[in-house]
């Protein structure tokens, strides 16, 4: 048997910017190195969004739909949901739902509305179990859920490994040494997942690990595209996992784009240190993301440097960005904002006002924050960007 294995592809992730068609890309390619298996299975956050853009969700049924043009040995022999028998043309595409895409209540997640197309099986504490060439696999999956909760529905779910087949548990969520984010802590450890398991594959973080775990072995499959940029994911390529039952092979994805991550000093001439190093670096195609991070403090009575016109002068050579989407320090400063807001016991409106109020104060912006809230508020997003960008002088109308 040859079970391919793929996660985070985070379709539509940017939609309609100029990094909108990466995570397509990625996933088609995804698919094509799969074809080759009997079974695909995916772990979580298919899609950036709980609610994709029609555009968004058709063009990922288009590349689920190319599995069950394939022909596939695997046969569905078991299972604790309703399967439909449309979801086993070619070769099954199994999946559970992520972070990215969990909605509340009994409102329908994209993934149960694949499902439902026909397009996917979606395991959310639930198994599967196929028979490939007289081999048996069996698929449990657990779909993410809030971290707090994670460990009380692994132990209220209780999955059982199936006598006679590999077993397969599939999941989504941080578990200690895979955090996504210090705000949502994890509940459960490594050696509280159940035991008797041949293959633990998680999704949700989006670099790539293998280790032995209990008498099996744990996959943390990474994104096939990067989102948030962790820093692990500079230093590894991407890749799409193969499993035969014993040995996991990792298949590299080619159509990436290079990522680079580089760190300035504030102070005199830092600007001039950036272009310096700018110009040093080669312009690929596609170009390369470049991520930019200032470190260090400016007195409090220093404005922060403006470098609009540094991303503006090397927008056609390199994707760039200074001093955004870098954890760490961006971080830490995020971080320590909501303590004060929880400490302070402020209502939604005010949080916000004093988010913003605070990201204006970066951007040497001296809009009152109240105005632009009110603006924000009433969803008229055109016009705060034309303020912000100084395509419009004043709060009038245009
Ligand atoms: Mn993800």
């Amino acid at each position: 048997m040859k079970i391919a294995i793929f996660s985070d592809t985070h379709c539509g992730f940017k939609y309609g910017e100029e990094r909108g068609e990466d995570s397509f890309i990625a996933m088609n390619e995804a698919m094509d190195k799969s074809l080759d298996c009997d079974i695909i299975l995916h772990a979580g956050d298919m899609f950036d969004g709980k609610v994709p853009k029609p555009e968004v969700y058709s063009r990922t049924a288009k590349i689920l739909s190319r599995a069950h043009s394939v022909s596939s040995n695997a046969k569905l022999i078991e299972s604790t949901k309703e399967v439909s028998p449309l979801a086993l043309r070619g070769i099954p595409v199994v999946t559970i739902h992520g972070t990215h895409e969990r909605r509340s209540g009994e409102m329908i997640n994209p993934l149960q509305s694949l499902e439902k197309s026909g397009l996917i099986i979606h395991l959310d504490s639930s198994s599967v179990v196929f028979d490939v060439n007289g081999e048996k696999v069996a698929i449990h999956g657990m779909s993410g859920v809030s971290e707090k909760y994670a460990k009380e529905v692994l132990d209220k779910w209780n999955p059982q490994p199936v006598v006679g087949a590999i077993n397969i548990f599939m999941f989504h969520q941080s578990v200690e040494p895979y955090i996504y984010s210090p705000l949502d802590p994890p509940t459960i450890k490594l050696s509280d997942l159940p035991k008797g398991f041949d293959l633990y594959i998680l999704g949700h973080i989006h670099w790539s690990d293998i280790q032995n775990l209990h008498s099996g072995k744990f996959l943390l499959t990474g994104s096939t595209t990067p989102t948030s940029i962790h820093k692990n994911e500079v230093e590894q390529a991407k890749y799409i996992f193969k499993y035969d039952g014993k040995e996991i092979e990792k298949v590299k994805l080619e159509n990436q784009r290079k990522i680079m991550i580089e760190e300035f000093e504030v102070g005199a001439g830092v600007k001039d240190r950036i272009a310096n190093f700018l110009n040093t670096l080669s312009v690929e195609n596609p170009k390369q993301i470049v991520m930019i991070k200032i470190k260090g403090t400016l007195p409090k009575d220093v404005p922060q440097p403006n470098f609009r016109d540094l991303e503006e002068r090397y927008k056609d050579k390199f994707i760039l960005y200074i001093n955004k989407n870098v954890e760490s320090q961006d971080f830490e400063d995020k971080l320590d904002l909501i303590k004060t807001l929880n400490d302070n016991r402020m209502s939604p409106e005010e949080q916000g006002i004093r988010i913003l109020e605070s990201k204006l104060g970066q951007m040497n912006c001296i809009i009152n924050p109240n105005e632009i809230f009110d603006l924000l508020v009433e969803g008229n997003s055109d016009m705060i960007f034309n303020l912000l960008t100084g395509k419009q002088k004043t709060l009038a109308m245009i």
